[in-house]
């Protein structure tokens, strides 16, 4: 008999599927597909297969190694932006979703440089997640996940810690430091819960040093949630 964990699991497995099989209709015969990151874009990407396998025919521009390896294995086509620069249809998840204005906290997947230069080229952006999910406020569940150069990264730190956030450099399983595909460190940088995201978002941007943060601002066309009553879409 399944563990209280493993019921849990199992409950949010079933709506990660949910919610991947009603993104994945949305893919259209033709379309540039952003292909996002993590276990709910990974399930979305898994039912594109099947589509795949019965005629749909894509191309995909994926968010990271991960997912373009699962994509490859699935026989779907890969293209990059040097002659597609322009998606139709991205679709990804997310860390945080802000229930007003859908707005996001990304990257606990290591993977939020690419998924943001993915969501930005895409003339659609849709995010799919679980109800867990949703907040009032961003920083109410995570800390924002900040990619930062190696070079230097201690004095990045101790200036993002000067815009009130306590950071820690994320660590791989064996204690080195996580390196992103983009070959960055990344800094969990914990602000607490934020009445004025995007103005956090700004200060970030300026400091040299960051990469990308974790904020996806007002770069959200909607969002699936999955629920025990099904899913459900909301648009900003
Ligand atoms: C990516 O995967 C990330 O930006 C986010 O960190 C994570 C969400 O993963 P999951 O769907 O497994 O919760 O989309």
């Amino acid at each position: 008999m399944a563990s209280g964990n493993g019921v849990m699991t199992d409950q949010a497995d079933r709506q990660k599927q949910a919610v991947a099989v009603a993104a994945a209709a949305l893919v259209e015969n033709g379309m540039v597909v952003g292909l996002g990151t993590g276990s709910t874009a990974a399930y979305m990407i898994e039912v594109l297969g099947q589509r795949w396998a019965e005629g749909l025919r894509f191309v995909g521009i994926p968010t990271s190694e991960r997912s373009a390896e699962q994509a490859r294995a699935l026989g779907i086509e890969l293209v990059t932006f040097a002659t597609h620069p322009v998606i139709d249809l991205a679709i990804d998840g997310a860390d945080e979703v802000e229930r007003g204005t859908l707005d996001l906290i990304k990257g606990l997947g290591g993977a939020l440089f690419r998924e943001k230069i993915v969501a930005a080229a895409a003339k659609r952006f849709v995010v799919v997640a679980d109800a867990s999910k949703l907040v009032d406020h961003l920083g109410t569940r995570t800390a924002v996940p900040v990619e930062v150069t190696p070079f230097g990264w201690e004095r990045t730190a101790y200036q993002i810690e000067a815009l009130g956030a306590t950071t820690v450099p994320r660590r791989d399983r064996t204690g080195s430091f996580f390196v992103t595909d983009g070959g960055n460190y990344i800094l969990d940088s914990n602000f607490g819960v934020m009445d004025d995201p995007p103005r956090v978002a700004r200060e970030l941007r300026e400091v040299v040093g960051v990469v990308e943060s974790g904020f996806f601002i007002g770069r959200t066309s909607e969002v699936l949630i999955a629920g025990a009553d099904g899913v459900t879409r909301m648009v900003r």
